[in-house]
């Protein structure tokens, strides 16, 4: 008797401690390092007992080091969370196992009667059932790496506080290539990067591979991601050379448990720039001859290299036209010289020329419509969410659905290029889900940009996701804490992209912020007002590309003297005395008609066009009568104020959670809302006084005027931003 109350004070005794301990290391890791793979301690007692009664032992069958790396999480996750260490055993206890592996490995898995054959090689399921008629949870899939993906997932349940008992999940990606793409240069900056340096410290390795490495892979495979691509699309072809293909090669074997595959952006004119050809034209035997080869040394080094993403002219980067020949015929070279390896190509659609003058948003449209039916089989049509450039807000790019013959990548960006960088708070889950969820047309109603990239409407050989990460150096990985969140929501949408924004911004602040349910509910409320408040202040009702010059930070709508025509913002608002906006109708670009029916009509038609879209579709008198009753200028001046409005409240919901955050991250975020704030007021007012010289109309009579003049903001300048 004596003797259990001994054994039992010093069990408590231990879990008080190791409570501490894991408060403490939490407090001290609360810099934002751990992103969304903290395991904090259940606080509560009724929850952690059910969780300690489902799981008292790990079982593994098993050592490869992905199942390896999955056990670890587990031991790792599973201690920080229940305050014990999860022993890891041989056999199955009597009750409470936790069975990892794979049909092929474990005869008591195999002999499961789980739906094995509907999983393929990523897909999960995690079930509680009786193993050898004892209590279990089996984690499984046909693959480790299905296994460590399963591991990832009870995780991410327990850390948003999910009962086990009857867990019972089935979880298949939707899409197979499931890639971030880093535009990160080889000297280490990175474009439009706004957290510092490139996490790849080339001049290290292969000799030194950072922990920020293994890191960044167990968050981007705990998310479902299986691929990466390590350099800018404005691509040095020094990355092909030896040197660095040992450098890559270390990191691949970082990667490789992790179930992450490398990829390269493949600069076009590298034969002649490293090849010591005189040409790049992809009719060349030469030329195709040097790219089988080059790519047959990039598989010596690493045999599970994914293949190449291109950027060929646009912007000035070489190309198959630089020969008179054509996008099909670069991309299917390419193709051609990875196609025995099981390579693949991302062709990339961000396409638009100097020397033509059809409207930019139709030019990707006009360059690669034709080809539909005529690209290999393991080349990918790389389109941005729009037709334009990661705007706050655009339509759809009119490729998705246009080409039923041709595998397609969508191209997302979580780098805030053109929403307020690293600063502002701008969750992106809804920007992401209103692109997945419009629907194409392409096979009447139901057909939505999910459903063109996941392969269910035309059935292509390959489906894929990219996303342009947001990653540097900083300590907090993103430059902001809710950056993060977009790396998150990009990751668990690649995985399934009928998820819910609301629900995977839930999932985060769980696992990243607090788990306290009213906290969690302001917080989510902050995320999800976040976008739409950025569109407001910045390019309210359809307008787009008002950022000033180059670096994209701030107001810009007068600048008018660049070396292209579009790259203006006057291009693109296009105001004048009778109105504002660019005609996309029969009568203007005709841009609208790229879409299907009844798209193409709904947006042709200054009646039926969403609102949020108007001046993108149509110019649009500054007197028109908007659904509300007022004019439109008066409801652009309400917009843009609507926009610093939300940034407020944002501020007065966040200010309310110091109790719920840890001081430093509070800290933080409080201070940035706060310069958000301030510079979604500058993007009013001066968006505000520059139109209002081209309206020539008053302000609604409650609204503030902007307190500078329009000379005095078009003097405010930052000649010293990085990212581009
Ligand atoms: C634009 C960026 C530029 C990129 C380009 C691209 O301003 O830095 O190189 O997109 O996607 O948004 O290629």
């Amino acid at each position: 008797m004596r003797v259990t109350m001994i054994l039992r004070a010093w069990l408590v005794l231990v879990f008080v401690g190791s409570l501490q301990i894991a408060s403490v290391q939490s407090a001290w890791a609360e810099d934002g390092y751990a992103l969304w793979l903290r395991a904090t301690p259940v606080q509560d007692a009724g929850l952690r007992r059910a969780y300690v009664k489902n799981i008292k032992a790990i079982v593994v069958e098993g050592n490869s080091p992905t199942l390896l790396a999955a056990q670890k999480e587990l031991s790792d996750g599973l201690a920080g969370m229940l305050g014990r260490d999860i022993p890891l055993v041989q056999d199955l206890r009597r009750n409470g196992n936790l069975l990892l592996g794979t049909p092929g490995a474990s005869e008591d898995i195999a002999g499961l009667d789980l739906p094995f054959e509907s999983l393929g090689d990523e897909g999960y399921i995690i079930r509680a059932l009786k193993v050898r008629n004892k209590r279990t949870i089996v984690i499984t899939g046909n693959t480790d790496t299905a296994v460590l993906y399963g591991s990832f997932a009870l995780l991410r349940h327990m850390q948003t506080r999910t009962s086990l008992t009857d867990i019972d999940i089935v979880s298949v990606p939707k899409i197979q290539n499931r890639i971030l793409n880093h535009w990160d240069n080889m000297n280490q900056t990175v474009e439009r990067g706004y957290a510092g340096e490139s996490i790849w410290d080339w001049h290290k390795l292969p000799e030194y591979k950072n922990a920020r490495y293994t890191m960044y892979a167990r968050a981007t495979a705990s998310l479902g991601l299986n691929g990466t691509l390590l350099n800018n699309v404005n691509a040095n072809a020094a990355i092909l050379t030896p040197v660095y293909l040992e450098k890559v090669a270390a990191l691949a074997e970082v990667f490789r448990p992790y179930g992450i595959k490398v990829y390269f952006s493949a600069r076009f004119s590298a034969p002649i720039e490293i090849g010591g050809l005189d040409t790049a034209d992809p009719l060349s035997a030469d030329v195709q001859k040097w790219w089988a080869g080059k790519v047959a040394e990039i598989y010596k080094a690493i045999p599970d290299f994914g293949g190449f993403v291109v950027k060929a002219n646009s912007e000035g980067q070489p190309g198959p036209q630089d020969y008179g020949r054509t996008h099909k015929d670069g991309a299917n070279m390419m193709a051609q010289a990875l196609k025995p390896h099981g390579g693949i190509v991302m062709w990339r659609a961000f396409v638009y020329d100097a020397d033509n003058n059809e409207d930019r948003v139709k030019q990707a449209y006009t360059e690669f419509q034709p080809y539909d039916g005529l690209l290999a089989d393991n080349v990918s049509v790389q389109a941005k969410n729009g037709p334009l450039d990661f705007q706050p807000r655009e339509p759809i790019h009119p490729l998705f659905g246009a080409l039923p013959k041709t595998n397609m990548t969508l191209e997302l960006q979580m780098t805030k290029e053109y929403l307020g960088f690293d600063t502002h708070l701008a969750y992106l889950g809804p920007m992401y889900e209103e692109v997945l969820k419009t629907d194409t047309f392409a096979k009447g109603e139901g057909s939505s940009v999910a459903k063109v990239i996941d392969g269910s409407l035309f059935s292509p050989k390959l489906t894929s996701i990219a996303g342009v990460l947001n990653i540097g150096s900083d300590r907090n990985w993103s430059g902001s804490t809710f950056n993060q969140a977009n790396w998150y929501v990009f990751g668990r949408m690649a995985w399934d992209p009928y998820l819910g924004a609301e629900d995977m911004a839930t999932e985060w602040t769980r696992q990243t912020l607090t788990n306290d349910d009213k906290a969690v509910k302001a917080i989510v409320k902050i995320m999800m007002m976040s976008r739409e408040a950025v569109v407001d202040y910045m390019t309210p009702l359809g307008l787009a590309h008002q950022m000033d010059t180059g670096h994209h930070h701030g107001p810009g709508p007068w600048v008018d003297n660049l070396g292209r025509d579009d790259w203006n913002p006057t291009y693109y608002h296009r105001a004048d005395e009778v109105g504002i906006g660019f005609d996309r109708t029969a009568s203007g670009s005709n841009a609208a008609s790229l879409y299907h029916e009844p798209l193409a009509s709904q947006y042709a038609n200054i009646e039926t066009v969403p609102e949020n879209m108007l001046l993108w579709f149509h110019h649009v008198p500054w007197d028109y009568k908007m659904k509300s009753g007022e004019t439109l200028w008066d409801t652009l001046v309400r917009e843009y104020t609507h926009g610093v409005s939300e940034i407020t409240e944002m501020r007065a919901i966040w200010a309310k959670q110091e109790a719920y955050i840890d001081a430093e991250r509070f800290a933080e975020v409080s201070a940035l809302l706060l310069k958000q704030e301030r510079e979604a007021q500058w993007w009013r007012d001066a968006s505000i006084a520059y139109f209002q010289t081209i309206s020539k109309r008053p302000l609604p009579a409650d609204v503030t005027p902007p307190p500078l003049s329009l000379e005095e903001y078009k003097k405010i300048n930052w000649p010293h931003l990085i990212g581009y």
